[in-house]
């Protein structure tokens, strides 16, 4: 069997995925693994068993990023692939693990062909991609890239009032390695879609060229607390109306821009929050997003404007602070030509396309050509317990990245 030949067992890569979703499993069939949570540590402890059954040596680096490492003929810079598996409270079973799990699926029909790689290859996940329980997202792998301050990250407090470190900690991985300036070969990533694209289209693979920028931010509006009935609205100072304008407002400057732009509140909490006390206080989070980095800007600007003048003319004030803010990122267009060839040679529908989602490896292009690899998601429904890729899909996407991976490894 040469190695065109090789393919991935797709029953075995269901069986961990299954596997895997029973961690932190949630009703309807997804998995709950907030980053650093015990849910979190149990399926750290379930991958790296799986890692060191498949004989690949395990290092976790100062902010939990866990690496298994597959030795090659020569001790050249390494092939790595991976992604993540802590997930949103919604999360489906597919979002991230999907790419870290079908990297040891790889490894796996390596072993079984005995096949020696020139270079090593490593198969990764890093910790807290989602950004939902601490910010940024894309924590890990920034991390890991030089990109944000080890110690900042550390300290960072989660919506829960822990910080990075503590849970880190707590959880028994604050590894050993240093973070800093990886030496690596290239970075390729499987991951789901999780928009419409390619289901609609009716295409199987994605050739990832390019991700949108990111920008969340946290908008504090205080006000004054008072009776519900007895305080004429004349006289009011309430956050909360101002929190429901700002979010009308996201929506509305949303369909304004039109082309890329997408705007959402996926956040709104209020103080004391309760049916007969207007609102004092309004934490609101904003996450907006565009391939053109200008138009983001534009974006951000409109919205600040917009709350400074609602807040103002409500009488509250308005505090903010930066959660996330990263630019569009373009890979690497011979990593995407590769895959897009390899699609194609495996008799695969593919397109190239941008990537709606944040991904490790807008981080990994800091340092190493990289690209990724998207299939579909039915409905385009992700971030929600009835994500669902097909899994002759799943299939698809694993033999194309067997192949890149045999490609890029040598
Ligand atoms: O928010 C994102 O795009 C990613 O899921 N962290
Ligand atoms: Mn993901
Ligand atoms: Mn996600």
């Amino acid at each position: 069997m040469t190695r065109a030949d090789l393919r991935i067992d797709i029953v075995r890569l269901l069986a961990r995925l299954d596997r895997l979703a029973e961690v932190g499993a949630i009703e309807g069939g997804g998995n709950a693994r907030l980053a650093l949570s015990d849910q979190d540590r149990d399926g750290r402890d379930l991958v790296i068993g799986w890692m060191r059954d498949l004989g690949l040596a395990v290092t976790v680096d100062a902010i939990g990023n866990v690496f298994g490492r597959r030795r090659g003929r020569h001790d050249s810079a390494p092939l790595m692939t991976g992604s993540h598996i802590d997930t949103v409270r919604t999360g489906g079973r597919y979002d991230g693990n999907y790419g870290v799990l079908a990297g040891l699926e790889v490894v796996e029909v390596l072993n079984q062909a005995a096949i020696e790689t020139e270079r090593p290859i490593i198969i990764a996940f890093f910790t807290n991609e989602e950004g939902a329980r601490f910010h940024p997202d894309m924590m890990g792998s920034l991390v890991y890239v030089g990109g944000l301050p080890l110690d900042e990250a550390l300290a960072a407090k989660g919506i829960d009032g822990k910080t990075v470190g503590d849970e880190l900690r707590r959880i028994g991985y604050a590894g050993p390695e240093p973070v800093g300036r990886p030496d690596l070969h290239r970075f390729v990533e499987l991951h789901i879609e999780q928009g419409p694209v390619l289901d609609r289209e009716g295409v199987t693979i994605g050739a990832v060229d390019s991700l949108q920028g990111i920008s969340w931010t946290e908008f504090t509006l205080k006000g004054t607390p008072n009776h519900a009935g007895t305080t004429p609205m004349r006289l009011r100072h309430d956050a909360g109306y101002v929190a429901a304008s700002l979010t009308t407002f996201v929506r509305r400057l949303a369909n304004e821009f039109g082309g890329n732009q997408v705007g959402t509140v996926g956040s709104i909490k209020l103080f004391p929050d309760l049916i007969n006390v207007i609102p004092n206080k309004a934490v609101v989070a904003v996450d907006l997003r565009n391939t053109d980095e200008a138009k983001l800007k534009e974006a951000e600007g409109r919205v600040a404007a917009f709350i400074g003048e609602t807040a103002k003319a409500e009488g509250c004030t308005v505090e903010w602070r930066r959660l996330a803010r990263f630019e569009p990122v373009i890979f690497d267009a011979g990593m995407v030509a590769t895959i897009e060839r390899t699609a194609k040679d495996l008799g695969f529908s593919v397109r190239r396309m941008t990537s709606g989602a944040g991904h490790d490896a807008q981080m990994m292009q800091r340092v190493a050509p990289t690209a990724m690899i998207f299939v579909p998601s039915v409905g385009g429904i992700s971030h929600n317990v009835r994500e669902f890729t097909k899994p002759e899909d799943l299939e698809a996407g694993a033999n194309v990245l067997l192949q890149v991976m045999l490609e890029l490894a040598g």
